[in-house]
């Protein structure tokens, strides 16, 4: 049984959530505030050196780090993850993409407008940056979208769940997403998925086994 150390409102975690929901795959999740650094504390470190979540115990001490890498793991010989040579690469492409363009942009605006308390203030150098390089992101993501109904091929797959995560909050965040409806039509789709969960969902809590 699977134990995902995550934080709810988190982007990184919900796409792991999303995709457990979606395989119908049964978890324990554990939260961890970051916000009061349940992600610093040695005995965290020692599962993950990096400190973050999402997290996910795979085996009794083995544990996955990284976000989109989860998602591999887990969708692995599923539909989720494909397997013809040219568009598991192009599922990478678009994860990559997330992570380097997406992320650092749309989910560090989220964090700081969203989450912290102030951060807007504390933040209002960076966020010139983040607004400019996420709607780049945005434009990439609607030049893509406008001909295709998904990422990869013609289906939805983890490469449609990892920039999910970010841009179905990122009107919470201050972008605007009227210029862009080959995006918005694309979110309502993913949202439309069978066993699509929203990003507040949990599931039923199990028993913990140790
Ligand atoms: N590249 C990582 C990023 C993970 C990440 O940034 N996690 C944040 C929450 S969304 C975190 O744990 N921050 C706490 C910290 O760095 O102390 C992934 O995709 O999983």
């Amino acid at each position: 049984m699977y134990r995902l150390y995550s934080m709810q409102r988190s982007g990184n975690s919900y796409k792991v959530r999303l995709a457990l929901a979606r395989l119908g795959i049964p978890y324990n999740l554990v939260e961890v505030d970051i916000l009061q650094g349940e992600s610093r504390t040695p005995d965290f470190l020692a599962k993950n050196p990096n400190g973050q979540i999402p997290l996910l115990e795979v085996a009794p001490n083995r544990y996955l780090a990284e976000s989109n890498a989860i998602l591999w793991y887990v969708a692995g010989g599923t539909t989720l993850a494909p397997e013809d040579r040219i568009d598991r690469a192009v599922a990478m492409q678009w994860m990559f993409f997330e992570q380097h363009s997406l992320e650092p942009n749309i989910g560090a605006a989220y964090f700081w407008l969203a989450l912290i308390k102030g951060g807007r203030d504390l933040q209002r150098h960076a966020l010139e940056d983040w607004m400019e390089n996420g709607y780049n992101a945005l434009g990439v993501m609607e030049m893509h979208l406008a001909k295709r109904r998904f990422f990869v091929g013609e289906h939805f797959t983890i490469a449609d769940i990892a920039l999910y995560a970010y841009t179905h909050v990122a009107e919470q965040c201050d972008f605007e997403l009227r210029r862009y409806p080959a995006v918005r039509a694309w979110l309502e789709r993913i949202a439309a998925e069978p066993g699509h969960v929203p990003m507040d969902w949990q599931p039923a809590p199990l028993a913990v086994a140790d």
